[in-house]
């Protein structure tokens, strides 16, 4: 049976969720236009006032939010209420120029947290439940949004944190934890840590997972949903927008449902910034409309998705989102081709290879060069070299006909690459430093 965490809201009509869209929207960029200069002025720039907006449909009005505009407004440029009326701030681990700072106020983290709580009843969560965040806690979302959900749903939450990975198998056998929320390579990982304690799926207690915060593909969540006998739920969110639950997989796990009457959606060219028709693949852009302490009006994600209004056997009505490629600055451009990560993921978890991997990319005489490292299983680990060179031979073929171009591969011992405990990093792009 389907569980709602507000079913009202979200298995509404269409024509129910684009009035409390027009009307919040109408709201908000009058709650911009006075209170946040930055955007304003932006709005100016563009000839455009509140009085232009009167439902959804003039949401191509406006002009777009980037990750450069917060910059430039970092840290309060873009806050829209008094710094006192703030309850907290979140921050991103930016790899370039300055950190995000977001801010929100006590209503913000309110619905926030009721997303999340979505998100953990979709996957069949109840107050029955011993949900494990193994998010990291602190300036990150994923750990304090989950966290919120759980305790709205009123499951017995363990705010586990991310590492001290024996400590979380612990506290998942001690306390017969059944749900399990974390990165999906952390989730990999313990799997792993799992099998090589002896546990077979059968005796782990878990029972479902949502795992997001990074690009993940379907042969991984079939590995994890094997190896941890559980099932996999992706969640999808980022920090400008709140964290954690902007979308969240239900029981069909195809595509997650936006939480619409909070999030609008639209999928953009990135190069053009024209609004493409749905079922279209590209930049997601948002627009959170009833965020008030940092609200974000479009705002350019540039995660590279599609979405879909196709009918949900859950009885949800939110629109959905395919699961994002990767981010358009994580497209790899080798010899003129475009590469994501996620393809290579793909080729290597159907021969047969886990999620132990890195992606190295260098420029030798001028020609790109792509050089795939994976460890070998311990199933298949050998040292014989013909074996290990008929293996990569066969991996390069595979790779070769999914990206159109030849990658070297370099088949490793077990255990030889680092395993992360938050968002693995996959590529190292020697051409960029
Ligand atoms: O990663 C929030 C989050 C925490 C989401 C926990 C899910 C679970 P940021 O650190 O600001 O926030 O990173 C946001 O991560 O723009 C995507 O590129 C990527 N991302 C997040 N969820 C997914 C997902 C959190 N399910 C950025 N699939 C986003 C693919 C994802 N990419």
């Amino acid at each position: 049976m389907e569980r709602y965490y507000q079913e009202e809201i979200e298995c509404a009509p269409l024509e129910k969720i684009r009035e409390i869209q027009s009307k919040k929207l109408v709201e908000q960029v009058k709650h911009v236009w006075d209170n946040v200069p930055y955007y304003r002025k932006k709005m100016e720039e563009k000839g455009v006032t509140p009085d232009d907006i009167k439902s959804v449909d003039d949401l191509h009005k406006l002009p777009f939010l980037s990750k450069q505009d917060l910059r430039d407004s970092y840290p309060t440029g873009l806050l829209g209420v008094p710094m006192k009326d703030c309850v907290r701030i979140h921050s991103t681990s930016g790899t370039t120029g300055k950190r995000v700072v977001a801010f929100y106020t006590q209503e913000d983290v309110d619905l926030w947290e009721d997303c999340c709580a979505r998100a953990i009843m979709a996957a069949g969560g109840t107050s029955d439940d011993i949900l494990q965040v193994a998010y990291g806690y602190g300036l990150f979302t994923g750990g304090a949004g989950l966290h919120g959900g759980s305790h709205k749903v009123g499951c017995l939450t363990i705010p586990a944190s991310s590492g001290n990975t024996d400590r979380q198998i612990m506290f998942i056998n001690d306390l017969k934890a059944t749900f399990l929320c974390c990165t999906p390579s952390y989730a990999a990982y313990l799997g792993e840590r799992f099998k090589e304690l002896g546990y077979k799926p059968e005796d782990i207690t878990l029972k479902a997972g949502i795992f997001g915060a990074e690009a993940w593909s379907e042969e991984m969540r079939r590995d994890i949903q094997n190896t941890l006998g559980i099932k996999a739920y992706d969640i999808y969110g980022l920090t400008e927008l709140s964290g954690p639950g902007v979308a969240f997989e239900c029981s069909e796990q195809k595509g997650m449902h936006i939480n619409e009457d909070h999030f609008i959606a639209e999928i953009i060219d990135p190069d053009t910034e024209e609004v493409l028709p749905l079922g279209s693949e590209g930049e997601l852009v948002f627009t959170a409309i009833d965020k008030k302490a940092f609200p974000m009006i479009r705002y350019r994600t540039k995660d590279i998705c599609k979405l879909s209004r196709e009918k949900c056997s859950c009885g949800r009505t939110h629109i959905r989102m395919a699961k994002p490629m990767g981010r358009s600055d994580d497209m790899l451009i080798i010899r003129g081709v475009n590469v994501f990560p996620s393809q290579i993921e793909t080729v290597l978890l159907n021969n047969g290879y886990a999620a132990n991997y890195q992606i190295v990319v260098d420029r030798v005489n001028n020609t790109d060069t792509l050089d795939v490292q994976v460890e070998m299983t311990p199933e298949i680990f050998t040292d014989n070299i013909g074996e290990v060179e008929e293996r990569q031979k066969k991996l390069s073929d595979d790779l070769k006909s999914m990206l159109g171009i030849k990658a070297k591969v370099s088949l490793l011992a077990p255990k030889s690459i680092a395993r992360s405990e938050g968002k693995a990093v996959r590529v190292i792009d020697k051409r960029k430093i």
